[in-house]
C-alpha cells in the first residue's frame, strides 16, 4: 500500500492491544514477514498484567499453564517463582517475550485507539488514536482483552471525594501506600478478594463493602523451588498435551468425566471435597464431578460444604453468614480463589458492610454513604469489575461496511463467526473476544492468533483481498454458542460472563463453551475448506493508493 499523506502510517496489519493476545499475534505475523504494529493505550506491555497492579493481584491459574506454549526456547528460558505468579512477575514475563522476539519497536505505547473505520472503496481500515495519529492497514486484529473496560459503581459523587481512589483495573504505576490509612474496598469479586487481605495488613482500618458474596476456595499458592521448576520443565510435553488438548478449558485439573457426587455417602462427599479444597487453584471446579455444575442438588452439596468452611474460618458468626452466598450456587459465577480472605475478617481493623442490607447511596467528599451510615475513609479501592468481553470493543468507535457501527450491531449482544470474524466488518479479526471459548484465556488466544496469522498470510495482505464472515455463518455460530452454554444452572445468576453485571447491558451469552480441542479443530477445518463461512474476494490487484 502507499499513501500520499506522510503523517499516516501505512501497514499490512494494525493490532490493537499489547496483552497476551496482541503480543502473540505480533510474533506470529512477524514470523510470516507481515508488516504489523501494535497500538497500545498503556505505557507498557502485558495488558491485564499492566493495568491490574493492585496489591495482591495474581494468577489463579497455574503459572506454567498460563504462559505461551508456542516456543520451546521461551519455555526453557523462563523460570516461574511461584505456582501462581503475581502481577509483577507476569508483567516481567510479557516484557521478556516482547524483547526476546524483538517486538518493542513494533509497539506504539500510549496510543489509545479512538476509532476504526472500514473504507469499502479502498478496502482499507483507518485507525485513529486519541492523540490524532492515523494508521491505514489492510487488516486489523483486535486484541483488546475481555476484562479491560473498567466498571464503576452506579452511584454518584466519586468526583467529590477528596481522598485518593483507585480502580483495581486502572491501578497507577507509582506505588500506593495504604499504611496507617482508613481504606474502603468496594466489590468482592476476584479482584476485591485478592486486595482485601493484603490491604488489611497495612491499613489502619479496612471497610469491605460487599454486594453479593462469592463462593471462594483457597488458592494454596506456594513458592516454586528450583527442583519443582526442573520437574515441570521436564514435563512440558505432557503439560502441553493436557492444557492444550485434553482439558476442555485449558487447565491441569482433570476431574471425573462421569459419575455423581450424589453417589457418595455424606462422609465420602466431605472427604472428597476436603481433598479438592486442600489442593491448589481451580480444583473445586475442574476436578469435581460434572454434575456439580449441572444439577442443583449436586451443586447444593458443594455449597453446603463451602458454607461450612466459611463458618469454620470466620470467627464472628454474623460476619460468616454475610459472607455465605444465598443468591447463587458454586460455579454459577466464576469462583474466586483466595489467600487469607476469610481470616482477614478476624482482624480488629477489618469490617464487613453488606450492601444488600444497606445499599450504597453515593460517594461523599469524605467517603461513602450507605442507606444507614457514612463511612469516612482516606482511600477508596474500587473493585467493581469490568464491562466484560464487549466493553473493550465498544469503547472504540468501530464502523464497518456502509458506516454501520459495531455498537449498533452488537446492541442486543455480540454476534461473531467462530469468535474471530464479524459480518459487515471485513478484514477485521478478533483475538480474544466474544463467542470463542472459555477457561484459561491464553490457551484459546494462542489458537486464535495462530489461525488469524495463517488466514492473513494466506490471503496476502499486500493484495487487496477482502474477507468477511457471512451473516448466515455468524447466526449459526451465535445460536450454537447460546445453545451450548444454555445450561439452566449457569444462567440463573448475574455475572460478567452474561453481561448482567452492567446496568442496562443486554443479557447475552458472551463467551462460548466448546472444549478447546473442538474449537481448534473447528477453526482448522474452516481454514482447510477455504475459510468456509467467510466470503473472500481476491479479484483486485495491489497497487491502488489508499484513499483518505
Ligand atoms: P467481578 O468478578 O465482576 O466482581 C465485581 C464485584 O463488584 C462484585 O462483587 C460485584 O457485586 C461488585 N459490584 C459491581 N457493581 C457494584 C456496585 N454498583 N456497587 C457495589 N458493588 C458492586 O470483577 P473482578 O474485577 O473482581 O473480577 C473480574 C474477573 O477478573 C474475574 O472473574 C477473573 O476472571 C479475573 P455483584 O456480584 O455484582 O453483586
Amino acid at each position: 500500500m502507499s499513501d500520499q499523506n506522510e503523517d499516516v502510517q501505512v501497514l499490512d496489519v494494525v493490532i490493537v492491544g499489547a496483552g497476551a493476545a496482541g503480543i502473540r499475534q505480533l510474533v506470529r505475523l512477524r514470523e510470516r514477514g507481515i508488516d504489523a504494529r501494535i497500538l497500545e493505550a498503556g505505557h507498557g506491555a502485558g495488558g491485564t498484567w499492566y493495568w491490574n497492579r493492585y496489591p495482591g493481584c495474581r494468577l489463579d491459574v497455574e503459572s506454567y499453564t498460563y504462559q505461551y506454549f508456542f516456543s520451546e526456547e521461551l519455555l526453557d528460558g523462563w523460570d516461574w517463582s511461584e505456582e501462581f505468579a503475581g502481577q509483577p512477575e507476569l508483567e516481567r514475563y510479557f516484557n521478556h517475550v516482547v524483547d526476546r522476539f524483538g517486538l518493542r519497536n513494533r509497539i506504539d505505547f500510549g496510543t489509545r485507539v479512538r476509532s476504526m473505520r472500514w473504507d469499502e472503496e479502498g478496502r482499507v481500515w483507518t485507525t485513529t488514536s486519541d492523540d490524532g495519529r492515523v494508521y491505514r492497514s489492510r487488516f486489523v486484529v483486535t486484541a483488546v482483552g475481555i476484562l479491560s473496560a473498567p466498571q464503576f459503581p452506579n452511584v454518584p459523587g466519586l468526583e467529590e471525594f477528596s481522598g485518593e481512589w483507585y480502580h483495581t483495573g486502572l491501578w497507577p504505576e507509582a506505588p500506593v501506600d495504604l499504611t496507617g490509612k482508613r481504606v474502603a474496598v468496594v466489590g468482592t469479586g476476584s479482584s476485591g478478594i485478592q486486595v482485601v487481605p493484603v490491604a488489611a495488613e497495612t491499613a489502619a482500618h479496612l471497610t469491605v463493602l460487599q454486594r453479593s458474596p462469592n463462593w471462594c476456595t483457597p488458592l494454596n499458592n506456594r513458592p516454586m523451588s528450583a527442583e519443582r521448576m526442573r520437574e515441570i520443565r521436564a514435563r512440558y510435553d505432557e503439560i502441553d498435551d493436557i492444557v492444550n488438548r485434553r482439558s476442555a478449558s485449558g487447565f491441569m485439573h482433570l476431574g471425573p468425566s462421569e459419575g455423581s457426587i450424589l453417589d457418595l455417602g455424606p462422609g465420602a462427599r466431605r472427604e472428597f471435597l476436603e481433598e479438592l479444597y486442600n489442593e491448589s487453584g481451580m480444583t473445586m471446579l475442574y476436578k469435581n464431578f460434572p454434575d456439580v455444575t449441572k444439577d442443583l442438588e449436586a451443586n447444593r452439596v458443594v455449597n453446603d460444604y463451602l458454607a461450612s468452611k466459611i463458618r469454620e474460618r470466620v470467627n464472628d458468626p454474623e460476619t460468616a453468614e454475610r459472607l455465605i452466598p444465598k443468591d447463587h450456587g458454586f460455579a454459577m459465577k466464576r469462583p474466586p480463589m483466595e489467600t487469607g480472605f476469610y481470616e482477614a475478617f478476624n482482624r480488629d481493623n477489618v469490617e464487613l458492610v453488606s450492601l444488600l442490607e444497606q445499599p450504597m447511596v453515593r460517594f461523599t467528599p469524605t467517603g461513602i454513604q450507605t442507606t444507614e451510615r457514612e463511612i469516612d475513609v482516606d482511600v477508596i479501592i474500587i473493585a467493581t469489575g469490568f464491562d466484560a468481553v464487549t466493553g473493550s470493543f465498544l469503547r472504540m468507535d468501530v464502523t464497518g461496511v456502509d458506516g454501520v457501527a459495531l455498537g449498533d450491531v452488537w446492541d442486543a449482544g455480540p454476534s461473531t463467526y467462530l469468535g474471530v470474524g464479524v459480518p459487515g466488518f471485513p478484514n477485521l479479526f478478533i483475538a480474544g473476544g466474544p463467542q470463542s471459548t472459555r477457561g484459561n484465556i491464553p490457551r484459546f488466544i494462542e489458537v486464535q492468533a495462530d489461525w488469524i496469522a495463517e488466514a492473513i498470510s494466506s490471503l496476502d495482505p499486500s493484495a487487496e483481498t477482502r474477507i468477511e464472515a457471512t451473516a448466515e455463518a455468524a447466526k449459526a455460530w451465535s445460536d450454537h454458542v447460546a445453545a451450548a452454554t444454555g445450561k439452566p444452572i449457569f444462567l440463573e445468576t448475574t455475572s460478567w460472563l452474561l453481561g448482567t453485571n452492567v446496568p442496562g447491558k443486554a443479557a447475552a451469552v458472551l463467551v462460548g463453551s466448546d472444549a478447546l480441542a473442538d474449537y481448534r479443530d473447528l477453526l482448522t477445518a474452516t481454514a482447510l475448506d477455504d475459510y468456509r463461512g467467510f466470503e473472500i474476494d481476491r479479484a483486485r490487484q495491489p497497487g491502488i493508493a489508499v484513499s483518505s
